[in-house]
């Protein structure tokens, strides 16, 4: 059984996964009118995931006899001046999540809930991972530049990612 603390809070990161999957959306769009095909497919898939990391968060609220609130939608950002910006907004918005997270077990502490503490541990490591993965394209980007076939070779860079990224699941529980 969730203390209404705990479900408030949870309900909260719903929100934020929401939020994150509706803007990577936008990326996913954004780079696709701008021919990064590859970079498109990736931020589709982030977006599906965010999805999934919501739907894993509606089914642990209401299965420990809570009540999942669907999220208001916000208009996300949709223009950025380059590829290096949508990788920097993409990393700040993974920050913000994990902030979310921290957030969330943080409370689960406090309110003594080792069953929602134990749910969390997934989400810990899948932030630490996306946190990585952002940084790690964003130091790509640096190291080949936005010069002359640099937008290619980091498209391609990008989309390899996509290519082995595991398809975005319903959740398990
Ligand atoms: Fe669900 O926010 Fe990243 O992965």
């Amino acid at each position: 059984m969730l203390s209404p603390t705990v479900e408030s809070a949870l309900n909260d990161q719903i929100s934020i996964e929401s939020h994150s999957s509706n803007a990577y959306l936008a990326l996913a769009s954004w780079c696709e009118t701008k021919g990064m095909e590859g970079s498109a497919k990736f931020f589709y898939l982030q977006s599906e995931e965010e999805r999934a990391h919501m739907l894993r968060l509606f089914k642990y609220i209401n299965d420990s006899g809570g009540k999942a609130l669907t999220p208001a939608l916000n208009q996300p950002r949709t223009d950025f001046s380059d590829i290096m910006e949508v990788v920097e907004y993409f990393l700040k918005g993974e920050v913000r999540v994990s902030d979310g997270i921290n957030k969330l077990v943080y409370i689960a502490t406090q309110e003594k809930d080792y069953t929602t503490l134990n749910f969390l541990q997934w989400y810990v490591a899948e932030q630490h991972e996306e946190e990585t993965t952002a940084r790690n394209i964003k130091d790509k980007i640096n190291l080949i530049g936005l010069e002359a076939n640099g937008l290619y070779l980091i498209d391609k860079e990008i989309g390899a990612l996509a290519a082995v990224k595991p398809a975005a699941s319903e959740p398990a529980n």
